[in-house]
């Protein structure tokens, strides 16, 4: 193992909380938002369908289109043959017709953009993949905490509120899949859709994937998935279960690669696209301690580590806070903002050691230490990209979250709970404190 050592540090990474969000048929969705009309009716995006032209494709069909076979990256023919245009029809075609827009990418960019703004209150770290498409780490924000009698979780209600978000502010619809790694998250928004919701907590993961035949897998195209049929291997569970060598001898280290994503091994990192707003750093204690020196030690080692990373990403902080977390679920936040932005990794210790004494006779499970109001100097670019070579910690400090916050909005969490409203756990009422007391002592 290399990178820094906390002390007393558990393994949890599968303890993460990864969030994976696909819009619904997007550019079709966009097109509905100006034209209600079109709600409920087979409608193509694409090119070239006018008469006379012929040549294009299909960029996205609705899901009414898509059962009479209509697909993205069709050709524009093949679609008109399967679904005429309403406008072109003969008066004697009692077939279903459809109805076809041009493609008008400003528009879904703009319409992106708000569903950005949303994801990005809801997530410590948010990367876009494409223009509908994004991963979110909320492992600070929610939890695998069970309610109802243990039939739900509380990221089940997370995800479900981060849905309606998209659909009461934008309007369109939007699938989410919510799992401990990247790529079953990507699995499970998959799962159901349209306007899909498939949470799979750390203890089902093996159950979801195991049946799934193995082109769900994020990486096995027909060609794969064909030549894994020749193997004898048809689904996820056989996949994870034959044996790596062979798997690795047919497909070199891209075997291994689909071996584990197959039984949901994925340590991969959510890395944020864009600029961090802040960077912070957690750790839990095996067992809740009140012990003041132990947690001294651990906010010491936590601020050198923050501290470091701003240094290494030229990024200078005005604000240093901490956040302790005590049993059985109560997040407290303290920050001391400086009058300008400093890059002083004593400082950080110190101010948040001085955070941390009004919490001296406390039993803590978490602690953190966060820098924000960053203010990027010198080649910061360069930085970023060396993110991940710069943090280098992945698997040797499983336990501690690392996260790079683009948006301060703890108070967010405060709307979900009363979005979702009425009967709330006793879990959901230590968030629900939570969330307002970060609100006051932390913005
Ligand atoms: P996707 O997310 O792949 O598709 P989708 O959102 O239309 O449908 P789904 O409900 O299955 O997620 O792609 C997002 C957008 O990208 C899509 O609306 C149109 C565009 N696109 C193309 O222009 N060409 C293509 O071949 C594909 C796959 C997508
Ligand atoms: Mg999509």
């Amino acid at each position: 193992m290399d990178g820094p050592q906390l002390p007393g540090a558990t393994v949890d990474a599968e303890d993460r909380i990864i969030l994976h969000v696909d819009m619904d048929c997007f550019y079709a969705s966009c097109e509905r938002l100006r034209e209600p009309d079109l709600q409920g009716e087979p409608l193509v995006v694409g090119m070239g369908y006018e008469p006379g032209e012929g040549h294009g494709a299909v960029a996205t069909a609705s899901y009414e289109a898509r059962e009479h076979g209509v697909e993205s990256a069709q050709a524009i023919g093949q679609a008109l043959d399967a679904l005429p245009r309403a406008e072109d029809a003969p008066a004697d075609h009692d077939g279903p017709v459809g109805f076809y827009r041009p493609v008008d990418l400003d528009f879904y960019k703009e319409i992106a953009a708000d569903v950005k703004a949303i994801l990005q209150e809801h997530a410590e770290t948010l990367r876009e993949v494409s223009i509908d498409e994004a991963y979110l780490d909320v492992t600070d924000r929610t939890s695998w905490d069970r309610v109802d009698g243990g039939e739900r979780t509380i990221a089940e209600g997370y995800g479900r509120h981060i849905k309606q978000q998209i659909s009461r502010t934008v309007g369109v619809p939007a699938s989410v899949g919510v799992a401990p790694n990247m790529s079953t998250a990507k699995i499970a928004s998959d799962f159901d859709k349209p306007d899909g919701l498939t949470v799979v907590p750390p203890d089902e993961v093996a159950a979801f994937l195991d049946p799934l035949p193995v082109d769900e897998i994020h990486g096995v195209g027909p060609v794969t998935a064909g030549e894994l049929g020749e193997l004898g291997i048809e689904t996820a569970g056989e996949l994870g279960t034959a044996d790596v060598s062979a798997l690795e001898a047919r497909f070199g280290q891209r075997g291994r690669e689909l071996h584990a994503r197959a039984r949901g091994e994925d340590d991969r990192e959510v890395t944020p696209t864009g600029k961090p707003k802040s960077l912070s750093r957690e750790s839990a204690f095996t067992e809740a301690t009140a012990e003041m020196d132990t947690k001294r030690d651990r906010v010491s080692a936590l601020a050198a580590d923050v501290a470091a990373r701003a240094q290494s990403r030229g990024a200078m902080y005005r604000t240093i806070g901490i956040k302790v977390v005590t049993p059985p679920f109560d997040v407290n936040t303290r920050a001391s903002s400086l009058s300008g932005p400093v890059e002083d990794p004593e400082l950080v210790e110190s101010v948040a050691l001085d955070l941390l004494e009004e919490f001296a006779d406390e039993r803590v499970r978490k602690l953190g230490v966060r820098v924000s109001n960053l203010d990027f100097h010198g080649q910061e670019q360069a930085r970023l990209d060396g993110f991940e070579s710069a943090a280098g910690t992945t698997n040797s400090t499983a336990t501690d979250t690392e996260s790079v916050e683009r948006v301060d909005g703890e108070s967010r969490l405060t709307d979900w709970l009363e979005a979702e409203g009425g009967a709330e756990s006793a879990a959901d009422d230590d968030r629900h404190r939570e969330g307002q007391s970060s609100l006051g002592e932390f913005e």
